[in-house]
């Protein structure tokens, strides 16, 4: 891939600041620190899914407005980021909003349906659907920028501000099948009956995605994360040919590389070498794979992980385990050549986990990797 050289050089030199409007200071704390190889003063730790439904707090800010509504209202977006960071005390705060949010933006007709997630009211599958698909401009992406410059103006200096999007592959997923999908098949079927309306929708949502980000860096975030989720349905084939290019597209963008880049995906075992050739700096591995494996499959990256979610539910003695054996093993991933470890979930909160388990997680990785 044309990007690889972009992971290995270091993300402060690239920074084009002047661009990056309300960029507050340079990257500095302890996510940035482990990411970038100055070594922070302990192993920093955050959640996926830990802006959201499992803090009373949310549920109540949240009450009577849609999701979508939700997403589009700078204050409630930035109120709903800075929650976890209050509570929990982690060293990152992901910009509150949804993969599908660039979509909506766009004029898509989607909806995010409580219980359920993304469902698409036109479905796409032909030739004609993809051509009809509407492009994404930054005007109308100017509240998710101005969310993203009033967390940046209220978030601790030593916190980073992750962005998001969704990758290529899983947003085409919502939109081939309508809606969550276990098997994929249409999706899948749709890739290999016609791979070139496949690769005409990929080439579209790849300029969607970037659009979407660039968004987020400008207004001043300081590292970006591209959630393929369910490209642990692919196999390693299908993944290099038909879905890595687009990925790698958007993370070799001159904007989009200009700031720490995480992949992640769930069941990516398989792919994570080649997740990890897609142009970033750090990849995610979900509970499947022990995290000194990892380092083997994806040689010379920061690793995040990986503790399983449920895992959030049981007695605080095997919780405290996990979180020790995930700690050996990511130590033992540093011998074998990773770049570092950033603390999180193989997956996403669960929305019934008790916050409580998260805050003790938080504190027990600061206590057992303080430096
Ligand atoms: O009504 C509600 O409260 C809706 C629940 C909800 C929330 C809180 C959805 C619907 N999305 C979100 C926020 C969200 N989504 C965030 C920001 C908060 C945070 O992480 O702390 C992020 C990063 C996402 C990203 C997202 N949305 C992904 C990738 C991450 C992952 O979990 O794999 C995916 C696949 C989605 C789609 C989606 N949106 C919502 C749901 C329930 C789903 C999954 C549906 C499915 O199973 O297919």
């Amino acid at each position: 891939m044309g990007d690889v050289q972009n992971s290995d050089v270091p993300p402060q030199q690239t920074a084009p600041t002047a661009e990056r409007g309300t960029a507050r200071r340079p990257g500095s704390g302890p996510y940035l620190d482990e990411i970038t190889g100055a070594g922070g003063r302990h192993t920093p730790v955050w959640f996926m899914r830990q802006a959201g439904r499992s803090l009373p707090e949310y549920r109540e800010l949240r009450a009577g407005t849609t999701m979508i509504e939700a997403c589009f209202d700078p204050e409630m977006t930035c109120e709903v980021t800075l929650q976890p960071v209050r509570r929990h005390g982690v060293d990152a705060a992901i910009f509150f909003s949804d993969i599908v949010i660039p979509l909506a933006a766009a004029g898509v007709d989607i909806d995010i349906v409580p219980g359920t997630g993304p469902v698409v009211a036109q479905p796409i599958r032909s030739e004609d659907d993809v051509a009809a698909l509407p492009e994404l401009t930054p005007d109308q992406l100017e509240k998710v920028a101005e969310a993203v410059r009033l967390v940046v103006g209220a978030l601790d200096p030593e916190v980073a501000l992750i962005g998001f999007a969704g990758a290529p592959f899983t947003l085409a997923s919502y939109l081939v099948e309508g809606g969550p999908s276990r098997n994929h098949e249409r999706t899948k079927s749709l890739m290999h009956s016609r791979p070139d309306v496949w690769n005409a929708l990929l080439a579209k949502l790849a300029d969607l995605t970037t659009v979407f980000l660039r968004a987020q860096i400008e207004a001043g975030v300081d590292a970006v994360q591209l959630f393929d989720s369910w490209a642990g349905a692919l196999s390693l084939r299908d993944y290099r040919s038909l879905v890595l290019p687009h990925s790698a597209r958007v993370l070799g963008d001159a904007v989009v590389s200009s700031v720490p880049r995480t992949h992640f995906g769930v069941g990516t075992g398989e792919l994570l070498g080649a997740m990890g050739e897609a142009g970033v700096d750090v990849v995610g591995v979900d509970w499947r794979l022990p995290l000194d494996e990892a380092a083997t499959r994806a040689p010379g990256k920061v690793l995040q992980g990986n503790l399983d979610p449920a895992m959030l539910f049981a007695d605080r003695a095997p919780l405290d385990a996990e979180v020790r054996r995930i700690l050996d093993e990511a130590s033992r991933a540093r011998e074998l050549g990773a770049r570092g470890h950033v603390f999180n979930l193989g997956h996403g909160v669960l929305p019934t986990t008790d916050p409580g388990a998260v805050t003790h997680v938080v504190e027990l990785v600061h206590e057992l990797t303080g430096r």
